[in-house]
This record gives structure tokens, sequence and C-alpha cells, in this order.
């Protein structure tokens, strides 16, 4: 029954790319959103990048989950090469702290092995990999529920911020004075560049050839400027 429901919620997720809420009596009794808080499986063909994973326990006693930091931007689909190099079999799950403590006590009372999208387990020296797809923004989880390894130290903060939405970029205020289009270079006078801590003043920043064709001396811009391999550049402009 389990799986029929998963695969029913999986399929209206599918289905509706607008697909924001909605729930199911999930397989352990409480209340499941059909798509996770911590999002849903992701397609392999669509994978923004990959982040490699290992599982492994260290001489101290303790047991890891080892990664570059989980920062991850909603709406990010990635693709965790997970290596299990412990001697021990161990699991990685992403799920919410609630639910991965949930979970952890049932576990604790009997050693399942599931078999979600969300989770994969993996003997000494196996590899595998999930591919999420993280829908919601929020603080998640990866860890490893087998009894006493998340004790042990296997969980891992995984940090889903929002996409940076366009009205949060800042924008700067500047009046062009000369632009020498042959260099890519362009003269502005302007307001304190927040982002780059520098305050008013006259600058030369680089431009490429699309954004110099849309500029004209003397011409009032609001705009944004970043460094791009090391050179202080116009990057957008209205
Ligand atoms: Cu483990």
């Amino acid at each position: 029954m389990k799986n029929l429901l998963l695969t029913t919620s999986f399929a209206i997720a599918l289905s509706a790319p607008a697909f924001a809420a909605g729930t199911h009596d999930g397989g352990h009794g409480e209340t499941k959103p059909a798509a996770m808080m911590v999002g849903m499986p992701g397609d392999a063909a669509k994978v923004d990048r990959t982040i490699d994973v290992t599982l492994l326990e260290n001489d101290e006693g303790q047991m890891l989950i080892e990664s570059e930091p989980m920062d991850i931007k909603e709406g990010e689909t990635i693709r965790f090469n997970i290596t299990n190099k412990g001697e021990l079999e161990h699991e990685f799950v992403l799920d919410t702290v609630e639910r991965n403590a949930e979970h952890k006590i049932e576990m604790a009372k009997m050693d399942m092995e599931h078999d979600d999208p969300n989770r994969i387990r993996l003997d000494a020296g196996a590899s595998g990999e999930v591919v999420w797809t993280f829908s919601n923004s929020g603080t998640f989880e990866a860890a490893c529920l087998i009894a006493g390894h998340y004790e042990s130290g296997m969980h891992r903060e995984v940090a889903v911020g929002e996409q940076m939405a366009q009205a949060d970029v800042e924008y700067t205020s500047g009046t062009i004075k000369k632009i020498d289009a042959k260099a890519g270079k362009v003269t502005i006078i302007h307001g304190p560049l927040v982002t780059l801590d520098m305050p008013a003043m006259t600058m030369v920043f680089r431009a490429d050839e699309t954004m110099i064709a849309n500029m004209s001396e003397g011409q009032d811009i609001e705009f944004v400027a970043d460094r791009v391999k090391g050179k202080l550049t116009v990057t957008q402009i209205k």
C-alpha cells in the first residue's frame, strides 16, 4: 500500500510543475506532504551539479558524512555521489531534522531497509547516488539512521537558500562619463558600491560589447558591478 501511495504522489508531483502542497497518509502513520518538505526526486538528466559524499568511521569512534558544505540553492537538482568508505553498512537519508528524528526512533526499534528515493543504503565499500531536487528553502539534514550511527556523528546540515531575487541585487546609480568601446571600458561617475565596499567616485569598468552598445556618454544609469577575473566589470545595467 505504501508503494502505491508513493507512486501516486510522485505522479502528481511530476504532472503539475506548479505543484505546491497536498497531503496523504504516509507509510508511517504521520501525515506526509506528497512532495516532501526536503524536495522531490530529481531528474538525472537535469542535474545542476554533483556533490561527492563519503560515509566512514574514523579511529576516534566517530561515524561521519563527509562532503563539501551542502549549501544548495532553492530549485537546484543535486546528484549526491555517495561512497561508503567505512567498514560498516551505512545510509544516506535526506529529510527534515524532525522526520529524521522520528525515523531514527523507529530504526532503533527495528532495523528497516527502506527503498525510498530520498535515501540509499550502502554496504561497506559500495557506492551509489541520490538525485534530488530541493524545491523548498530551509535547513534540512543528511543522516544515517541505522541505530547508533546518528549519535556517533552521522548527520550533516543541508542548507537550501532562496534563489537570489532580482530585487535583492543592489543597483548603484551613476553617470557615464566616457566610453572606450574598442578597449571594452567605460568610465562611470558612481555612487557607493555597497557590495564591493567602495565609496562614490569616478572609475573605469570593463563591460562587454552588448552592454557598451546600450550605453552613451552622459547617460544616467543604474548598474551592478562585480570583480570578474580580477577586473571591475559592469555585470548588469538598467
Ligand atoms: Cu551509518
